[in-house]
């Protein structure tokens, strides 16, 4: 490995996390916002009532093939964007062949204000019980991409918990037992200032939460991206993907290629 890599290795194994500053140039990130911002107004139009009801902050699948009935080149466009072989090739170099695809995410600050950020492990939401998430922790890589299209402090973590489970205070916050609420302050977090172009990695299993109330307007793009695990693996949605004359187009068609093949099976 050289040494950038080494060195974000070593960052991921002690604290979940990892920030890589000035990834992106400005026309790479003019290009990625010039492509997300059609497929999140096509998806909030009609939506804000919604989105306030509901306090979304969130919309995922933004390479569903839904979006690009009017463009598909945008499609494939967007598919070289975010996955450039800069990227692939310092990830492969980090956490070593086999890493996959799964979706993408955008995040924004909620209109509904009385939406608080809220800590959580990401399968809390599933039907998975947390037991087996617990035995599961160290056996499982999933890591989200984060690329801010704006300048953000949009994002909070607990250092460490990617490789250990909840504290007793920290399982009664997440699952709001004993008066508790998820939207308490937890000891030793950290909060991750990001600017336009640069990346943070993060384990998607361990604690974190969103910052709403520093950002006058977040938009931030996420890409899921792991190694095949049965937990997660039942998750992966083919309709993100790919199809197979879209693949033989690409410019770095490995990890989508991964994707296709856990897809079919
Ligand atoms: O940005 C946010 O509001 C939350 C981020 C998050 O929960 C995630 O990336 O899983």
């Amino acid at each position: 490995m050289k040494q950038a890599e080494l060195s974000s290795a070593k960052e991921y194994e002690d604290q979940g996390y990892f920030i890589l500053r000035n990834f992106f140039n400005s026309q790479e990130i003019a290009h990625l916002t010039a492509l997300v911002d059609p497929i999140f107004l096509q998806w909030r139009d009609g939506k804000e009532a919604l989105i306030f009801e509901h306090k979304l902050l969130n919309m995922h699948s933004l390479t569903h093939a839904g979006y690009f009935e009017q463009s598909q080149t945008q499609r494939l466009a967007l598919f070289n964007a975010i996955l450039p072989t800069k990227l692939t090739q310092y990830l492969d170099a980090l956490f070593g062949e086999g890493l996959y695809f799964h979706n993408t995410q955008l995040f924004f600050n909620p209109t509904n204000k009385a939406h608080l950020p809220y800590w959580h492990r990401d399968m809390q939401y599933s039907p998975i019980a947390d037991e087996l998430q617990a035995s599961e922790l160290l056996n499982m890589l999933s890591l989200h991409v984060r690329i801010p299209l704006l300048d953000e402090t949009g994002v909070e973590l607990i250092p460490g918990s990617h490789k250990r489970w909840d504290t007793e205070l920290e399982r009664k916050v997440r699952f709001e037992l004993d008066e508790h609420e998820n939207s308490e302050t937890l000891a030793d977090s950290k909060l991750i200032a990001l600017s336009a172009g640069d990346l943070l990695i993060f384990n998607a299993q361990m604690l974190h939460r969103g910052n709403y109330a520093l950002n006058h307007e977040r938009k931030a793009l996420d890409l899921c991206i792991g190694k095949p695990h049965p937990l997660s693996i039942e998750f992966l949605d083919k309709s993100v993907l790919p199809t197979s004359q879209e693949l033989a187009q690409l410019d770095n068609p490995s990890w989508f290629q991964a994707a296709y093949q856990l897809g079919k099976a």
